[in-house]
């Protein structure tokens, strides 16, 4: 199924090999063999082992939609949501996503490459300015942006700065308001807090619920609108581009969001070291980074049950995702600063652009 191809899959050169073709195109590698996007007949020969994506019907559309807002609107839930299949971790904690992500939802007449961004904060450390960064040039290279908010509270400066970056904007952009099944019932249907955020723009405004779906078809149809005609990028029953360690990483560090207190959480980076796929289970070895001792005594917990409880959760979701067995093999280690340092953000897989 789709997990089983998400294996490896990268973003090379265009093979036209046609001076400054700005196109990077996906190739996924499956047993050994590439898959291919958009190759023309004579290209084979060129790269004997491609097999191309199916050709895309007429009036098909495709492209990117940068999902972007303040932390904590619920955009990593939004994106699981259309793609119906959990791609980002999720929680309460604010900065939850640092890197982006791509999600791929492919329907009968169009294929929307959503682009997961972390949320765009005032950054206080040198991983929030990448995180913020990265959320940029998401809105500077995509089709369409959709620009998140959460509609059980009003706006707030957050929304305002988010809002003045889309201001000179050419890409289409479109409002989503939500979590619609939480807002309280006295209120009006859409807040004047954000009608005055549209200012000037006239941006369509969408209200859902990213947790039950409620409001999302109407969202995806006027999506796809802003779409030009184009080929499918991903083969169609992929789900996301990511490496599946990064998504082991992710599903790791999700459970140390959810399970330890305040003080831990942003300083937390995974490194998974080993996979090792035997056909009855895989091993899998990861080191859980942390700034400071008292944060490593927190992880580990009272005779280790803290370290013991976030294992015990996070194999379990990653057997979900391998769909098979799975030993999980955690180590805490004390890497003071680390998000001060760009050696070390690379180092422990974050994209340091520009
Ligand atoms: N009630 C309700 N809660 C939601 C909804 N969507 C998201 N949430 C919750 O809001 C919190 C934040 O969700 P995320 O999807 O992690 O938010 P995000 O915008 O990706 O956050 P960052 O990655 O930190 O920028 C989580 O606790 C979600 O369960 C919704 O539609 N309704
Ligand atoms: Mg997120």
């Amino acid at each position: 199924m789709v997990v089983s191809l998400i294996k490896l899959l990268c973003h090379v050169r265009c093979p036209c090999f046609a001076a400054n073709c700005p196109r990077r195109i996906p190739y996924l590698l499956v047993s050994g063999r590439f898959m291919d996007s958009h190759l023309s007949p004579s290209q084979p020969a060129v790269l004997p082992d491609l097999v191309s994506i199916p050709t895309a019907p007429p009036g098909f559309r495709s492209g990117f939609v940068g999902i972007v807002g303040r932390p904590n609107v619920g955009k990593s839930t939004l994106m699981n949501q259309l793609v119906g299949q959990k791609i980002a971790i999720t929680s309460p904690v604010a900065q939850t996503t640092r890197n982006r992500l791509r999600g791929v939802l492919t329907t009968p007449e169009a294929q929307l490459i959503l682009v997961d961004t972390p949320g765009i904060h005032k950054p206080h450390h040198e991983l929030g300015k990448v995180l913020v960064k990265n959320a940029r040039i998401a809105i500077d290279s995509v089709d369409v942006v959709l620009f998140v908010v959460d509609g059980t509270v009003e706006a707030g400066g957050g929304d305002r700065f988010v809002s003045a970056l889309l201001d000179h904007i050419t890409t289409p952009v479109v409002l989503g308001i939500n979590k619609a099944d939480a807002q309280p019932g006295d209120r009006p249907d859409i807040d004047p807090s954000y009608q005055a955020l549209t200012g000037d723009h006239s941006w369509p405004v969408f209200k859902f619920s990213a947790i039950t779906g409620a409001g999302l078809d109407a969202l995806q149809a006027q999506l796809i609108q802003y779409l030009e005609p184009g080929p499918y990028y991903y083969p169609p029953d992929l789900v996301t581009d990511q490496p599946e360690r990064f998504i082991m990483a992710e599903l790791i560090r999700e459970q140390v969001l959810l399970l330890t207190r305040d003080e831990v959480p942003h300083s937390v980076a995974i490194a998974i070291e080993r996979v090792d796929e035997q056909p009855d289970i895989t091993h899998v070895s990861a080191t859980v980074h942390v700034e400071r001792t008292s944060q490593k005594g927190i992880l580990i917990g009272k005779g280790g049950s803290m370290l013991k409880q976030i294992g015990t959760e996070a194999r379990m979701q990653i057997q979900k995702m391998v769909m098979g067995k799975v030993y999980l093999e955690l180590f805490v280690k004390v890497q003071p600063k680390w998000r001060q340092s760009r050696l070390r953000l690379a180092d422990l897989g974050y994209r340091v652009e520009g």
